[in-house]
């Protein structure tokens, strides 16, 4: 658990949160500004920083993925967009690696 990170507390249940699923590598909860009727924020346990960072740790990348699916099928949805954001400059805020998971309505390509 890293210090002054949001989502660690949120992991750990220091900090309340809508869960919608959770395993042994990986806690989803709602994001509490919903871009889309369905939007979920699926994060490792352990903290790394970003995308880059999970993807150097092939346990955490591979639970990562596990929990996206798990995530998707407790949700029921079977069409879903994945965004992870990578850097201030694209809009991460919280730099404890999260999949935004979208679902519920079209969603457009390019994305904006
Ligand atoms: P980003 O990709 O790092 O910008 O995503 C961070 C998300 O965390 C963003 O969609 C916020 O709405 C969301 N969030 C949250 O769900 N709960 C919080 O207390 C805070 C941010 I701060």
């Amino acid at each position: 658990m890293a210090e002054d990170c949001l989502f660690c507390s949120i992991v750990a249940g220091d900090v309340p949160s809508a869960k919608v699923y959770e395993d042994e590598h990986t806690f989803a909860f709602e994001d509490v500004n919903p871009q889309a009727p369905t939007h979920v924020l699926v994060v490792p346990r352990t903290h790394v920083p970003d995308i880059v960072a999970a993807g150097a740790d092939p346990a955490v990348a591979a639970g990562l993925l596990a929990g996206i699916r798990g995530t998707a099928a407790s949700l029921g949805v079977e069409h879903f967009r994945t965004v992870f954001n990578t850097g201030a400059e694209v809009g991460q805020s919280v730099f404890h690696v999260h999949a935004h998971l979208l679902a519920g309505r079209p969603l457009g390509w390019p994305p904006g």
